[in-house]
């Protein structure tokens, strides 16, 4: 049975990333306190996220061609949606190489990949240019999705009252529940590879099975998991909370341990607790409340169900 094993996210690393700038800063978001829908007019939940980028090789997404977006796009910045606020706000430093001079999308989904259910909104702007290698932009560009004008897919103001309508991806199902069938989805086996799972085929650091596990795409290094890991209140105390992502069509038992050190690590009811489990979002709990200057890291097991 394959299994596979990440170290998903830490506390001080969270804070690592916070405090990350420099020039070619970018602030991106949505309108505050707006009513942003799917294409059956629900709300859009938490499990939205936005990303900030650019295609590759002069890629031109349109709807007829969503299968391939996520595997041309380039990931510059990634922001969770608010759904008690009704937006989502970032600011992200522009250093990706393969972004630069391209122009920028925001581009909101609920799941990355084109499979059944995916509810998407992409949009830009002319004027929206990621800056051109070298160059720093200063002060940084403010780009909001009021200032949209192009909306590739979904609407943006499009009705009065409705700031952002996503729309439903007409994606083909990702072999649901079948891991060979994920596999030759991307052209790849067991049958080809007997260690295709614990392989790494787009040299991410991310192993195949955890690729299927989370969702992502396992021959695009720009696709990865948005996992985030922050301090919550619980009661009375506060702990250290991890967020990630699920495929929800994959066959594949999720567990998660806790270490203070990296080298001695705990699992089950006593030390993680299960805060929600969607199908394709898990959140988890450090069951010790934090305290000043502690070290926690999660990290995640999969492995495939027979
Ligand atoms: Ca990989």
């Amino acid at each position: 049975m394959a299994t596979s094993r990440i170290i998903l996210g830490a506390l001080l690393t969270a804070f690592t990333a916070l405090m990350s700038a420099n020039g070619g800063q970018v602030v991106w978001s949505s309108e505050r306190m707006a009513t942003n829908l799917t294409s059956t007019n629900s709300p859009l939940g938490d499990d939205f996220r936005f990303e900030l980028g650019g295609f590759a090789n002069g890629f031109v997404p349109t709807a007829a061609n969503v299968a391939s977006w996520r595997s041309n796009w380039i990931t510059v910045g990634a922001a969770d949606y608010n759904s008690q606020l009704g937006f989502f706000a970032a600011s992200t430093s522009v250093d990706s190489a393969a972004a630069f001079g391209s122009a920028a999308y925001i581009w909101g989904f609920n799941r990355e990949l084109a499979t059944a259910g995916a509810e998407w909104v992409l949009l830009t702007n002319p004027e929206w240019m990621l800056p051109s290698a070298g160059t720093t932009i200063a002060p940084p560009r403010q780009w909001s999705t009021g200032t949209a004008t192009v909306a590739v897919l979904g609407n943006v103001n499009a009705q009065p009252g409705i700031h952002l309508q996503t729309a439903a991806v007409a994606g083909q199902a990702v072999g649901s529940a079948s891991a060979t069938a994920w596999l030759a989805s991307y052209g790849l086996s067991e049958a080809s590879d007997s260690q295709i799972w614990e392989a790494d085929s787009d040299n991410d650091g991310v192993s195949n099975l955890l690729e299927y596990a989370t969702g992502t795409h396992p021959l695009v290094a720009s696709s990865f998991s948005r996992e985030s890991v922050y301090i919550a209140s619980y009661g009375d105390s506060q702990s250290i909370t991890l967020t990630f992502d699920k495929n929800p069509d994959a066959m594949v038992h999720y567990q998660i341990e806790l270490s203070s050190d990296l080298n001695q690590w705990t699992s089950g009811d006593d030390f993680v607790e299960v805060v929600s489990d969607a199908p394709d979002r898990m959140t988890v709990r450090d069951m010790l409340p934090l305290t000043a200057n502690e070290s926690r890291f999660f990290r995640l097991n999969v492995s495939l169900l027979p």
